[in-house]
């Protein structure tokens, strides 16, 4: 009989059949990966990898008190999932949430005739349920209908081929293709399904789990497996091949020509932490890594992202294999656009590229996947980071050239070729502002509402010229043209971007927004009342008070308020408002706030500006882009750093993490809004803009040979003896404010440990409840109305990985004192 026959074939599980080229071929034995539970964000996150699969399941936490159940298993093999809503039932009382855990001994990976793989694993119910909403297709599919309000597209439905009291068989054919992905369900204790059909056929059946003995939790087996193994019509197939920690990360130091300014004790201590006290953040970011590219994150992306992986690599440049670094490169340049030099944001494969080609009038293209270019910033991230690591990395020295000859699997050219279209862009969007420098001739987003990594309209507070991209990345990009160029990487002629970036160098100019001391003061005053923190917040150490120095810590000064490195206590302009005691001791500096001459105001800088050149006045943390990428950093803005490391919200710091936007100075006060700590690029704190804030210091730090002994020098400053040390570190006071501006940053992140490895946290202000005039952590998912879930694995905030805290001198991978 056809079901029983179906039946058979997903429900035995062969552990190893001979079924030719799977799409796993695992060769690294590391590469395997069992671990769990993440909890992050009300869901207990677990990770599975073998040469068959790799996936992962998302359960809501037993102990929450949310009523229905979520079940993913998810797999980055065509981004595909499924999602169980599991409702509870019980007579006697409804609301009581119901608690599901996966016992993680018991998950295995299943290998299938007719190519199917997937996994395996076994469910512990206590109470009796229904099935709610189930979704068996992309990931994408069921991110949109957790996302999108609950809706879903009736094409994705699923049917029922096969069910009885001990098994549930459900089946999704894939739209285009012969791809097919099962569910199925089986009771192994105390559970018997009850299944009532619909007089509808088209309608799923009612599923009902009941427990037999009321006292005793079901386990139920779950089956998730699928045939992806190339789209329709025919395009290349590459199989991900994970990379195990020791394939993703450096394991010993690499030598170099210049011993002196590389600092191997620091280096060679972080890839001893990271292997060995540090391996479970290692595993996790390793579950994110193929040899044919990296995932920005886990559920809800699970996919490739250009800029996230760009930027990955950038914070993880000191530790990153040779195989990694390139695997993600090469990830992107195999995605440009070959006409026009445009860099992939994103990609949709699988069964939801079917579902975009349809709904385009392509339904021809089957699921041939689509690549979205809409993103601005990504088409200059590539360059910096691929001229670092074949340039100036000991690792990547002398790799450049095989590297280049690849050709792409996705679109036709090789490396060399696609990366010259990509520079080609770049220099045709950085030429007219190089020949005639006016605010017109910056460049602005291409959509208009996403371009940066703010995503949105509201993120960028509807400007249309990102500080990031025009301020950091463009110059940047440019420099890194002319450096591949010198080390004949790119023809000749392209050395005169040098001469570009020299241009470019001067765009954060109109950026600046001077404020002055009167002005800052009442806004911020505005701000706490309209916000409703407290005026508490404005004194002394605000969030931080009653923090200790940890101990080991070279600074006991943390400059707290200090005059001269605060906004609205300038050295020379007379402090209104708040004082400068703090939990530290005075200030042991002062002077320079005032170097741009602005008779004691302040200068922050915009996080964009609208299309009329009017700044958005946000103080925001972007100002780490160009401590990271730039080598030549102006005093205005290092002093902005300086001001924009106070406790929010004078400035960005709260005792649970730097937020990434703080509106107070805006005199455009209904911005207070679009950026509260409800909005997903509001007063919010993104790990990985954490640790470009302190890579961006370590690297400036290191140019001015300031860094402390036991942190990793930037690459640049090691191996590129030509890089001049910058007139600014000739200002001691400076270069004082900006080492005491480091350590608060650290006392930040620290606070932020729990969730240092997610996407997102909402900093919420707990005055209210007794003794406590502290930030706690959020989560953004559960008390924005917008918010979306927050990614518990994301990939670029595992840059820390790369970093020391400057408080201890120990590797971040290791964990804080
Ligand atoms: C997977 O690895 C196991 C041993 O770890 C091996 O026995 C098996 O043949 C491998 N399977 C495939 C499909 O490579
Ligand atoms: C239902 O369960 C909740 C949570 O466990 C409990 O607080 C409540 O008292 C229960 N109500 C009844 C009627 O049993
Ligand atoms: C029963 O299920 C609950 C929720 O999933 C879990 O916390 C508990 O450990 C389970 N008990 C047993 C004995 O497995
Ligand atoms: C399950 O179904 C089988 C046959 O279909 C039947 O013999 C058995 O009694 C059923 N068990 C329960 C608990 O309903
Ligand atoms: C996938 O599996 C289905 C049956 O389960 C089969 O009909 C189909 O041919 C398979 N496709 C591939 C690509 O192996
Ligand atoms: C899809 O399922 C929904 C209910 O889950 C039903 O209302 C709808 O008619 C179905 N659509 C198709 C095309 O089967
Ligand atoms: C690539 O760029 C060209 C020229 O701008 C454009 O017409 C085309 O749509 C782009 N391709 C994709 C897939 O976006
Ligand atoms: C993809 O599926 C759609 C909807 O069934 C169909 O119209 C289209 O012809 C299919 N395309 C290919 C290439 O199979
Ligand atoms: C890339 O493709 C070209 C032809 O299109 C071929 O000549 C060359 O050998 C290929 N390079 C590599 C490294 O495979
Ligand atoms: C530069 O642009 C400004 C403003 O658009 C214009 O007034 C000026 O004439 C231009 N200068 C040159 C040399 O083109
Ligand atoms: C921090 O301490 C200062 C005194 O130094 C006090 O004025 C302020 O209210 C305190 N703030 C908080 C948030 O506890
Ligand atoms: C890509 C792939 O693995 N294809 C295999 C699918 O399964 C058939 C037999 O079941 C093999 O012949 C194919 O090689």
């Amino acid at each position: 009989m056809a079901f029983k026959a179906l039946l058979a074939l997903v429900l035995t599980v062969i552990s190893v059949l001979d079924v030719g080229v799977g799409v796993y071929a695992q060769t690294n034995p590391s590469a395997g990966l069992r671990f769990g539970p993440v909890n992050f964000a009300g869901y207990d996150n677990y990770v599975y990898r073998d040469n068959v699969t790799s996936a992962q399941i998302v359960l809501t936490d037993s102990s929450s008190t949310s009523e229905p159940s979520r079940f993913i298993a998810a797999f980055p093999n065509g981004n595909t999932g499924a999602l169980v809503y599991f409702i509870p039932v019980n007579s006697s009382n409804s609301t009581t949430a119901l608690g599901t855990t996966l016992d993680l001994g018991t998950v295995a990976s299943v290998s299938q005739a007719n190519n199917q793989t997937g996994l395996s694993g076994n469910l512990s119910f206590s109470g009796d349920l229904t099935f709610g909403v189930t979704l068996i297709g992309s990931v994408r599919t069921l991110r949109d209908y957790v996302e999108g309000g609950g809706v879903f597209h009736s094409i994705f439905n699923y049917t029922v081929p096969y069910f009885s009291n001990t098994t549930i068989l459900l089946q999704r054919n894939w739209i285009n293709g012969t791809t097919v992905q099962y569910l199925t369900f089986e009771t192994l204790s105390n559970g018997v399904f009850n299944v009532t059909p619909n007089a509808n056929a088209s309608i799923p059946p009612t599923i009902r789990l009941i427990r037999p003995d009321p006292a005793t939790n079901a386990t139920v087996r779950f089956t998730h497996v699928l045939n992806f193994t190339g789209t329709t019509p025919v395009t290349p197939f590459v199989p991900l091949e994970g990379l195990g920690k020791e394939s993703l990360f450096l394991t010993t130091a690499p030598t170099t020509n210049e011993s002196t300014t590389t600092n191997n004790s620091a280096l060679t201590s972080v890839l001893q932490t990271i292997q060995n006290n540090g391996s479970a953040i290692a595993d996790q970011t390793a579950f994110l890594s193929y040899t044919s590219k990296t995932l920005a994150g886990g559920w809800r992306f699970l996919t490739y992202f250009g800029r996230d992986t760009l930027l990955a690599l950038r914070l993880l440049l000191p530790v990153i294999s040779p195989s990694a670094a390139e695997s993600i490169l090469g990830a992107v340049l195999e995605r440009t656009n070959a006409t026009d030099g445009t860099l992939c944001h994103e990609e949709t494969i699988g069964d939801y590229a079917s579902f975009v080609n349809l709904q385009n009038n392509r339904s021809g293209l089957g699921n041939t996947p689509s690549y979205s270019y809409v993103m601005l910033d990504t088409d200059f991230l590539l360059l910096p980071v691929l001229a670092e690591y074949f340039v100036n990395t000991p690792q990547g020295a002398g790799r450049a050239n095989a590297f280049l000859q690849r050709n792409s699997t996705l679109v036709n050219g090789s490396f060399a070729t696609l990366l010259q279209r990509n520079v080609d862009h770049v220099m045709g969007l950085a030429r007219p502002f190089t020949e005639n420098a006016t605010r017109e001739r910056l460049v602005p987003i291409r959509d208009p509402t996403v371009g940066n990594w703010r995503d949105s309209g509201t993120g960028l507070g509807y400007g249309i010229y990102p500080f990031d991209v025009n301020c950091a990345l463009i110059p940047s990009a440019l420099r890194a043209i002319a450096i591949l160029s010198s080390a004949s990487l790119l023809p000749s002629n392209y050395s005169v971007a040098s001469s570009y970036a020299q241009t470019w160098d001067t765009a954060y100019t109109y950026f600046q927004v001077p404020i002055s001391p009167s002005l800052a003061s009442a806004a911020v005053e505005n701000y706490v009342t309209r916000a409703n923190l407290s005026e508490s917040l404005l004194f002394g150490a605000g969030s931080f008070n009653g923090t200790n120095i940890v101990s080991g810590s070279p600074v006991t000064d943390l400059g707290w308020y200090a005059t001269g490195q605060t906004i609205g206590l300038t050295s020379s302009g007379g402090g209104g408002g708040g004082n400068s005691t703090s939990a530290g001791n005075a200030t042991t500096t002062g002077g320079n706030s005032t170097a741009a001459g602005n008779g004691g105001n302040s200068t922050f800088y915009a996080l964009s500006l609208k299309a009329d050149g009017t700044p958005v006045e946000v103080l925001h943390s972007d100002l780490g882009f160009v401590l990271l990428y730039s080598n030549n950093v102006s005093e205005s803005v290092l002093q902005a750093t300086v001001e924009a490391l106070q406790p929010y919200p004078r400035g960005l710091l709260t005792n649970v993490g730097m937020v990434v936007a703080n509106a107070a100075y805006d005199s455009n006060i209904t911005d207070y809004e679009t950026f509260n700590n409800l909005q997903y690029h509001g007063a919010v704190s993104w790990s990985w803009q954490q640790g470009l804030m302190a890579s961006g210091l370590t690297h400036q730090l290191s140019l001015c040979n300031r860094s402390t002994s036991d942190q990793i020098s930037s690459p640049s400053r090691s191996t590129n003896t030509t890089t001049t040390i910058p007139t600014w570190c000739n200002n001691t006071s400076l270069v004082q404010s900006l080492l005491q501006a480091q350590q608060r940053l650290w006392y930040s992140i620290a606070g932020s440990a729990p969730a240092l490895y997610t996407e997102v946290l909402s900093p919420l202000w707990s005055a209210n409840s007794t003794n406590t005039t502290e930030f706690t952590i959020g989560d953004l998912g559960a008390i924005s109305p917008t918010g979306t879930e927050g990614d518990a694995i994301q990939l670029w905030s595992y840059g820390f990985l790369a970093q020391v805290d400057p408080r201890t001198g120990r590797p971040v991978a290791g964990g804080f004192a």
